[in-house]
């Protein structure tokens, strides 16, 4: 654990020109630790240590991130809004760097708190649902005419062939000795390699095209407005880089329409709501119908099928490896979280005739 003392020292190279009056973890991140710093002057601010063995090259990370929020404050300053609110802004070091690199090698990076938004796990109601749609739909539109090439911040993210060798590198190793045991979780891998590779040679073979997108859209990554209750900002813009800006949609409904936790350990809670499918749709598809190539659209349902597998492929995996990768809350955790994301695809899977209507229905 990280001293107080320790922290102030490290929020004293950024450029914020008050001091910091206090320093508290924050948030529930698998990845980075986040902090949300106090100031003298009542500006508050979020402190994280990136975590450098997932992002292999953070200042190439931090330029992207920069790259981006720059473009997304002069459209929203374009559009009337308000550019300190509705984006991220990067706090830099006092002499001009994007993150500070402390004694033992880790990478420090600061960015502007931003007041009166919530966050939530999952959607609670489909008008929710609706906006953040509305939201991620605006904030590929945005995105649109950024043309400038990001660093690959992790190779592969929501590449399945490459996630495939990785998992069948990991299966081979068995670092810790479980594989033995996952024969029927395995088998929930295998059975579906080939539908899933299939979709990506579409992406491969430029089918559908690739965009520059955020890769992790999962609800708590958003910001709304306490007040109006629409997405105010997209936030965690550590993978936005180009892929499929299906990946996105797919994400966003595993984490939204999720009637259970991610991490639920009774099944029982684990569905897809179709409500709150329907109305993320409604709201993405109000902002992206006219942008969207055919191919996009034919498989925008299906994406919600590839971004869970995938995440029960990842979990599965990690948990192979023996917890190398996702922070975890007690040993069996990536396993729990493994068949919980099962569950949620299993119910996408059933409810797939409908999602592919609904999506019909929405393009009109
Ligand atoms: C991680 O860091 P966080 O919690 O926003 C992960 C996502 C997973 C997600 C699962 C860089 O996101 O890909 O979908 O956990 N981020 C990275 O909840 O691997
Ligand atoms: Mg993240």
């Amino acid at each position: 654990m990280i001293g107080e003392k320790e922290l102030a020292n490290i929020v004293s190279m950024f450029s914020i020109g008050s001091a910091a009056t206090g320093i508290k973890p924050l948030g529930p991140g698998f990845i980075n630790d986040t902090f949300i710093v106090n100031t003298e002057n009542g500006t508050r601010y979020i402190l994280q240590r990136k975590n450098h063995n997932v992002f292999p090259d953070i200042p190439g990370m931090m330029q992207n991130i920069l790259l981006v929020t720059e473009h997304l404050k002069k459209k929203v300053a374009g559009e009337g809004g308000d550019p300190m609110r509705e984006v991220m802004t990067v706090v830099k070091r006092n002499d001009g760097g994007l993150y500070f690199k402390d004694e033992s090698g880790n990478y420090w990076t600061m960015t502007v708190f931003i007041e009166g938004s919530v966050t939530y796990e999952k959607a609670d109601t489909p008008e929710l649902a609706y906006k953040g749609g509305k939201g991620i739909g605006k904030f590929q539109t945005q995105l649109a005419d950024f043309t400038t090439p990001l660093n690959e911040t992790i190779k592969g993210f929501h590449n399945i062939r490459w996630r495939f060798s990785q998992w069948d590198e990991s299966l081979r190793r068995d670092a810790a000795g479980r594989a033995g045991s996952l024969t029927e979780e395995i088998g929930w891998i295998e059975s579906r390699r080939k539908e899933m590779l299939d979709f990506w040679t579409l992406v491969e073979n430029g089918t559908i095209p690739t965009r520059v997108t955020h890769n992790d859209t999962k609800i708590s990554n958003i910001l709304f407005d306490k007040n109006t209750g629409d997405v105010l900002c997209v936030i965690d813009l550590d993978t936005c880089m180009s892929s499929t800006s299906l990946n996105d949609f797919g994400d966003a409904i595993r984490s939204y329409a999720n009637t259970g936790k991610e991490d639920d350990p009774d099944l029982s809670k684990v569905s897809m709501s179709m409500d709150m499918f329907r109305a993320y749709t409604r709201g993405y598809l109000s902002q992206r119908k006219d942008s969207l190539s055919e191919t996009e659209k034919e498989y925008l349902a299906f994406s919600a099928r590839y971004i869970t597998y995938e995440q029960v492929l990842r979990f599965l995996m990690d948990y192979i490896d023996g917890d190398t990768y996702y922070k975890i809350a007690y040993p069996e955790h990536n396993l729990v979280r493994t068949r919980a994301q099962y569950r949620l695809l299993q119910s996408m899977e059933s409810q797939y005739g409908d999602m592919v209507d609904t999506v019909r229905e929405y393009l009109k």
